[in-house]
């Protein structure tokens, strides 16, 4: 279809939502009858070829028999590929993460096999016979539960997303890295869990009035552990023995985990096997040594348990470079640890005009968020971001504002603004603002 350019100048207009093309969803999406004017479809239309009436060869014959597990098409296998980090290599193998491919993923929900993995010690091989839980401490009576025991309580459902404190590291360096979203970002994932609240089985145990923290240990061989309030534990913590439906994989801590929702991915111990109840912070080894986070005058904060507002453009992103002038869809995820997202502004010259994306429901207390933004790219080089604002009234920084805030070296709890730059060959890549 021909495109009337005078027209599509029109639409633009009054469409206008921010510099650079931003445009309403609705105009967007609108028909062209309710327009008043001569187009076939929406505004968005025109992208769409005549159909042929050839039939193809997989319409002529049967197709592969019932297969007893599915795999992503082998047409799309290769996107979906991880992107894997070893930094410490030989020095220890067990150490290190993958990413969720993010940029290739609609919806909010991680499918299972695309969960991020951070792992100081591998994954452990656990029999779940052998494997059992123990709630010992400040407590009336201290209690084993083999994995039997823990299936025959109640269970709850809780969708959240999990962020590794180390998320978004590559960009705290003093040159943007020419990274996908999925390696810049990728360590964040969504998931619906299904567990027992946490509460359940600490008020069987019966909490001792002097109880201000515990400690959730792991039964890998790094034996992870992380101190966390009682208030939190008692509030919307689970232990997770499914996820996504199936029980919780080996790599995200078969067969049980636990889940706190919002706050850093290292406090969602893995392999879950002691729970202490104690007066005090323990100050283990994984929050002193490391996640903690260094202030310009040399101090540093430790327990920043919540993770921060933030967002990314997923598509269009890093390393992708986009067809040829005209209409796109925007998209991205926004999510907080500390309650649901309220906004997200996108702008396309770099901050300097703002429009409200559009987000798409069901809008979840730390999950991830879906938002999307009608734009129409000239082919002149534009600056995209997105800035979230969550129900606290928690507002994204700028990259600027945010090495400032921090002491020379700090890589944890990065979340301020991304910016892709797309140039006038269609080409996007990360850059600082
Ligand atoms: N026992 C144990 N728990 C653990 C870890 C670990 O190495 N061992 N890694 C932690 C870290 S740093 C993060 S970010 C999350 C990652 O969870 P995932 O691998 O399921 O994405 O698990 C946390 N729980
Ligand atoms: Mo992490």
């Amino acid at each position: 279809m021909k495109r009337k350019p005078n027209r599509i100048a029109s639409q633009l207009k009054a469409g206008r939502v921010a510099a650079n093309g931003l445009i309403d969803r609705r105009v967007f999406l609108q028909r062209g009858a309710a327009t008043g004017l001569a187009l076939a479809g929406g505004i968005a239309s025109g992208y769409a070829a005549n159909i042929g009436d050839n039939a193809k060869p997989w319409q002529k014959t049967i197709g592969a028999p019932m297969s007893a597990g599915g795999s992503p098409s082998r047409f799309a296998q290769e996107k979906l590929k991880r992107g894997v980090l070893q930094p410490y290599g030989e020095i220890a193998p067990g150490s290190g993460a993958s990413m969720t491919p993010i940029h290739e993923l609609h919806g909010t929900i991680t499918p299972n096999g695309l969960h991020f993995e951070r792992h100081h010690n591998g994954v452990p091989d656990i029999d779940p016979a052998q494997h059992k839980l123990t709630i010992h401490g400040l407590v009336k009576r201290p209690l084993v539960f083999d994995m039997e025991a823990l299936m025959r309580y109640p269970m709850v459902n809780r969708i959240c997303f999990i962020e590794c404190s180390g998320n978004s590291f590559f960009n705290t360096f003093a040159k943007p890295r020419p990274l996908p979203a999925g390696m810049i970002h990728g360590l964040v994932s969504c998931t619906e869990w299904t567990g027992i609240p946490l509460s359940v089985l600490l008020d069987e145990a019966g909490v001792d009035a002097k109880a201000k923290w515990i400690l959730a240990e792991g039964a890998d061989a790094a034996t992870m552990g992380r101190s966390i309030p009682l208030s939190k534990a008692l509030d919307d913590v689970i232990v997770a023995l499914y996820q996504n439906g199936e029980p919780v994989r080996p790599e995200q801590g078969y067969p049980v985990r636990l889940v706190i929702p919002g706050f850093e991915g290292n406090t969602s111990i893995k392999w879950l096997h002691r729970i202490k109840v104690t007066d005090r912070p323990l100050h283990a080894r994984d929050e002193t040594s490391h996640y903690t986070d260094l202030l310009p005058d040399g101090k540093a904060e430790q327990f920043t348990f919540v993770m921060g507002v933030k967002s990314v453009i997923t598509r269009p992103s890093g390393g992708m470079t986009i067809w040829r002038d005209g209409f796109y869809e925007i998209s991205g995820l926004a999510w907080s640890g500390a309650s649901k997202i309220r906004r997200v502004e996108v702008s396309a010259d770099g901050g300097k005009t703002w429009g409200d994306a559009y987000l798409h429901g069901p809008i979840l207390d730390k999950s991830l968020t879906r938002f999307s933004m009608a734009w129409h790219w000239n082919g002149e080089p534009v600056q995209l971001q997105s800035r979230a604002t969550d129900e606290k009234g928690r507002v994204q920084m700028t990259h600027g504002q945010w090495m400032a805030k921090y002491g020379a070296g700090q890589r944890y709890h990065y979340n301020a603004m991304q910016t892709w730059a797309v140039n006038e060959h269609g080409e996007v890549s990360n850059a600082y603002l």
